[in-house]
């Protein structure tokens, strides 16, 4: 490639990318019909949580996994936006003082920054509820609809990324005293659940709406989960090696806040070692498919060479 040539997979995620966006504005930009106004306030909070800025890596993984399967346009649009919005609400969520406590995301004020505390957590409560009420109207059948859904609420709740959450504020030892460091394999289990359920689950809804069979599914699903994996311990290796500017928001905060990463139990370099041998794990878990999933394999790549 000659320099300043983008990637196929670059200009592809730039394009989804903005399908997203443009997408994401409509549905926040009004009231659905014949429901009351939402109050401007919340409207707005709303909309700076989730425009202008992020990756658009989950809506990507998605409509990507459909189109392996033949299955374009506003099925998978909707879902990933449905995805994103979901994503959006639990970066609010983390953001807040009693979480993690952040200043700065996607290179701007926090919601509650920009705005103040209730009306942050009220934006991620919205956010969260919206991203049912759209993936409950996805295009697609009604089976279809009911198996997104519910997979979307097993991904994001107690037993998913909210529960993974409750172990990592648990894990930097803020619920009493005596909490023994994480375990390497109790790591991994947190981090699958906190950001990797949403990621596979991503995945899958890509091969629901792609009529995908229960072995492609799997296969999928192997994929995302191991893409998740990755993809978290890159952000680890992130916060240790990237500057605030480079990733739009705060760095170096793990380690003093004693947040249980495989940086901290690996070391940099075995987690390195550990992230490209997932990237290929879930480049190996493809294999089946042909050339038209080169933009999922590249999306593996993708998430342990970022800088931000
Ligand atoms: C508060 C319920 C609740 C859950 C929070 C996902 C999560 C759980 C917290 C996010 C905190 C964090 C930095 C996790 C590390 C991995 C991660 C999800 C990074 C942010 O995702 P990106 O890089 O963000 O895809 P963009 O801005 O590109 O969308």
């Amino acid at each position: 490639m000659t320099g300043g040539e983008e990637s196929p997979f670059a200009t592809r995620l730039a394009l989804v990318g903005r399908e997203v966006e443009a997408a994401l504005a409509t549905l926040l930009a009004g009231s659905p019909e014949g429901a009351e106004p939402v109050p401007e306030r919340l409207a707005a909070a709303m909309r700076h949580a989730v425009l202008g800025g992020g990756k658009r890596l989950r809506p990507f993984l998605l409509i990507e996994t459909a189109r392996l399967f033949g299955r374009e346009g506003r099925g998978p649009l909707g879902a990933g936006c449905a995805v994103e919005l979901l994503h959006c609400y639990s970066l609010v969520h983390d953001d807040l003082p009693a979480m993690d406590d952040d200043d700065m995301r996607r290179g701007r004020p926090t919601v509650h920054k920009a705005y103040d505390e209730a009306t942050a957590i009220l934006a991620g409560d919205a956010l969260l509820t919206i991203a049912f009420e759209v993936m409950g109207s996805v295009e697609a059948s009604a089976e279809n609809r009911v198996d997104l859904v519910a997979s979307l609420a097993r991904a994001a709740g107690a037993s998913g990324m909210v529960g993974g959450q409750m172990l990592d504020l648990s894990a930097e030892g803020r619920f009493g005293r005596g909490e023994q460091p994480l375990a390497e394999k109790e790591i991994r289990r947190l981090q699958a659940m906190k950001t990797g359920a949403l990621i596979r689950f991503a995945v899958e809804a890509g091969a629901i709406l792609g009529a995908a069979s229960a072995r492609e599914r799997q296969t999928l699903s192997d994929y995302g989960a191991a893409v998740g994996a990755a993809f978290q311990i890159a952000d680890d290796i992130l916060d240790v090696e990237a500057t605030a500017a480079a990733v739009g928001k705060a760095t170096s905060k793990d380690a003093a806040r004693g947040k249980a990463t495989l940086v901290a139990a690996l070391g940099l370099e075995r987690a390195k070692r550990e992230r490209d041998a997932l990237a290929n794990r879930a480049v190996e878990a493809l294999s089946g498919f042909d050339a038209r999933a080169d933009l999922l394999r590249a999306a593996a790549r993708f998430t342990i060479e970022r800088r931000a």
